[in-house]
């Protein structure tokens, strides 16, 4: 992100990047030797990032993408897990499960930018996610059965909110690979990038940060609460967010510049 308004701020595994202009923060996964796989001290990291983020007024988006040219996450770090006893592995899935549950909730839009292998605690991360974009050397898949293990970091149940339930089966009792092109015929990724898929995400995340802060924040607890409602409670929580968004001053920017004719200037208040 080229603009004089950056801020960098490095962690042992992880680089966290503001770029203050355009409202978009860009958070790298940064063992690119281990295929940035996540082990303990990178999911606290992460946890810490992402109050960082929280708490940086005017980030508007958020972009996750791995370090190097192979690999989002290869998945939990298999060399770190391998001697745990059940406490410690149920110790180690309930940190990832908080990480992962903090960053769906998080009030902005956050977009996974897959640049290669995303297995297991990998393909997790980027389901937690709000949209995910590949690069076509994309690869997903949750291997965990031939380890032995099963996903721990959620895997089994947001690829079944995303996919639906048989092609989940098929996808987690095999733990073959998923390309690119058919992660997007089956509604696990939003788009296949030709090219640098960081910089169409950074395009993307761009377009979402001009819009209303809060009706975007807004929109995606509608989404994400809905999902697990039955129709009638997901629209009566439709309705209390969209009366909450007249409470806001960007309604009321945004509804006067478009009668004005002119660019809303939204404050996120
Ligand atoms: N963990 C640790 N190191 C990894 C790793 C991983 N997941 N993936 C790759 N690496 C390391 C390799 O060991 C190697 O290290 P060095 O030997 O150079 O020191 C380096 O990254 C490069 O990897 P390769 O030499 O293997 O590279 P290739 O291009 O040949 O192969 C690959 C790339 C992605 C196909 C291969 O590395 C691979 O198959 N990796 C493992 C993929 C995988 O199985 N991922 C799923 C991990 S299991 C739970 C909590 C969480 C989970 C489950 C349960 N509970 C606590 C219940 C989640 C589990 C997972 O995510």
């Amino acid at each position: 992100m080229a603009n004089d308004a950056m801020t960098v701020r490095l962690y042992t595994n992880i680089r966290l990047e503001f770029d203050d202009g355009a409202g978009v923060a860009l958070l790298t996964l940064n063992r690119p030797k281990a295929l940035n796989a996540l082990n303990g001290e990178l999911l606290r990291e992460l946890e810490e990032a992402l109050d960082d983020v929280a708490s940086r007024p005017g980030v508007r988006a958020l972009i996750l993408t791995g370090a190097g040219a192979k690999a989002f996450a290869a998945g939990a770090d298999i060399a770190e897990m391998q001697g745990f006893t059940p406490a410690q592995a149920e110790a180690f899935a309930a940190l990832g499960q908080r990480v992962f549950n903090r960053l769906e909730a998080l009030p902005i839009a956050v977009i996974a930018a897959v640049n290669g292998f995303a297995l297991g605690g990998g393909c997790e991360l980027a389901m937690a996610c709000d949209i995910i974009l590949a690069s076509a050397s994309a690869v997903f898949g949750q291997p965990e059965v031939k380890l032995g293990v099963i996903p721990g970091f959620g895997g089994s149940q947001r690829l079944t909110r995303l996919v639906g339930r048989q092609r989940a089966r098929e996808i987690c009792f095999t733990g073959r690979s998923v390309k690119a092109d058919e992660a997007l015929r089956i509604g696990l990724v939003a788009e296949v990038v030709e090219g640098e898929v960081v910089e169409a995400a950074k395009k993307l995340a761009e377009s979402i940060a001009k819009n209303g802060p809060r009706a975007v924040a807004l929109c995606k607890r509608a989404i994400n609460d809905g999902a697990d409602l039955a129709m009638d409670p997901a629209l009566s929580h439709e309705r209390s967010l969209f009366g909450l968004c007249f409470a806001t001053a960007d309604q009321r920017e945004g509804m006067s510049a478009f009668l004005e004719r002119r660019k809303p200037d939204f404050t996120g208040r």
